[in-house]
Formats: C-alpha cells, sequence, structure tokens
C-alpha cells in the first residue's frame, strides 16, 4: 500500500494523477494546511521541510518501507516502480528534459511564487505582475509545441504531462489571464482532463 500525504495544489495533483495513471492502490491522507497540518511534529517525521506531497510505500525497494518527498521525486520513483511515462529512446529521453524541467523547476516556481504574493498582507503589484508575465511567455511557448506534438514531451503521455496538468488546472482557477488565446495548450488540456485516470487525480474528496 502507497500513503499519499497531499493538498489539492499542484504538487499534490501531479503525485495523485501520477498514483492514478500508474494504475497504484493507494490511501489519500489529505493534509489540512491552513490548519497547519503540514508543521506537526508527526509530519515533519516524514519531510522535515514541512511541505507536501510525500508518500510512503510500504513495498519499496528490496520490499521495505521507504518515504519520499518531493513531487517530481515522487513522479518519477513511482513511474520507474511501473515501467512506464518516462522515455526509453535515448534520443525521445535527451528531449525529454526540456519540457519536464520547464514544467517542473521554470513553471511550477513562477505559479507558486504569483501565488504566495497574493496571499501576503500586502501584495506588491509590480512583483506580482512580472512573474505573471514571465508565467504567460512560458505557457506561449507551450502552446507552440503543442501545436505539433499531442503530449507535453512528444507523441506518448509522460510523467512531463502529469507535472504540468496540476499547474494548469490551478491557473485556470487563480488567474486565467496567463492561459487566453492559447488554443493548443487548451486543446491538450481538455484532452488530458478526459482520462478517468486524471478524473480521479485531480478528485481530492473521494
Ligand atoms: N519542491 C517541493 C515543493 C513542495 C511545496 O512547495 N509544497 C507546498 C504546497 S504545493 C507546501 O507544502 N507549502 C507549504 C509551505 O510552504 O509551508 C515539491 O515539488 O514537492
Amino acid at each position: 500500500m502507497i500513503h499519499l500525504y497531499a493538498a489539492p495544489t499542484t504538487n499534490g495533483i501531479r503525485a495523485k494523477v501520477t498514483l492514478e495513471e500508474c494504475g497504484l492502490g493507494y490511501k489519500l491522507h489529505n493534509v489540512d494546511m491552513k490548519a497547519g497540518e503540514h508543521k506537526t511534529p508527526e509530519y515533519l517525521a516524514m519531510n522535515p521541510m514541512g511541505m507536501t506531497p510525500v508518500i510512503i510505500d510500504e513495498e519499496g525497494p528490496g520490499g521495505e518501507k521507504i518515504t519520499i518527498p518531493q513531487s517530481i521525486g515522487i513522479m518519477f520513483y513511482l513511474a520507474e516502480k511501473v515501467g512506464k511515462f518516462i522515455p526509453t529512446d535515448p534520443v525521445v529521453r535527451a528531449a525529454f528534459w526540456n519540457p519536464m524541467m520547464n514544467a517542473t523547476t521554470d513553471i511550477g516556481p513562477t505559479y507558486g511564487a504569483i501565488s504566495f504574493i497574493g496571499r501576503m498582507p500586502e501584495p506588491h503589484s509590480p512583483t506580482k505582475m512580472a512573474f505573471l508575465a514571465r508565467l504567460r511567455d512560458n505557457y506561449k511557448v507551450w502552446d507552440k509545441f503543442l501545436t505539433y506534438q499531442d503530449f507535453c514531451a512528444g507523441e506518448d503521455i509522460t510523467i512531463c504531462d502529469f507535472a504540468l496538468i496540476g499547474i494548469h488546472l490551478r491557473t485556470t482557477v487563480l488567474m486565467p489571464e496567463a492561459l487566453q488565446g492559447l488554443p493548443n495548450l487548451a486543446r491538450w488540456a481538455e484532452m488530458m482532463k478526459k482520462r478517468p485516470t486524471i478524473q480521479k487525480g485531480i478528485n481530492f474528496d473521494a
């Protein structure tokens, strides 16, 4: 059994979506971040950084229990466990890193910065707008990528799609202006949302 400790944030969604897509059984532990459940001693024992998500796989490598924080590490761990969603062909794999890293280390933190500024008592509007412009510039490039390929890293679905869908979903809710007029990106998101695994993955009520 795999235990997922997460909230319906960009990083939590990508972990839950990956579990669903990998077809692995798991138990969701919703973390109430407003109540500070990610800062309790019990939670900090799983992830001293006090951040979500975390998984615990009771049947990890060698049959041993393993605890894994960090959404990107979780996606790689799960995909490798089932042998899917990471390209194996050397050429495709080399090309995979650019979209994968953009989704996880460029777009993700840029979205995170805007969200963080928005939660401050006195949000600094010029800084927020600068990050918003940067986010939109990144999404514009994605819109071009998706004119000539079905999925984020090429013709096959990968963990890159799972990484981006959560950020895209949260962007549509919190900062839809960043996504206006990007039809290929919108088409990709609609296609992703039709997958039953994605529908289950983004649902934190079940
Ligand atoms: N690099 C980490 C970032 C995790 C992260 O920022 N999680 C947010 C929720 S999406 C969080 O727990 N924030 C709580 C805090 O900053 O105290 C990952 O990818 O898992």
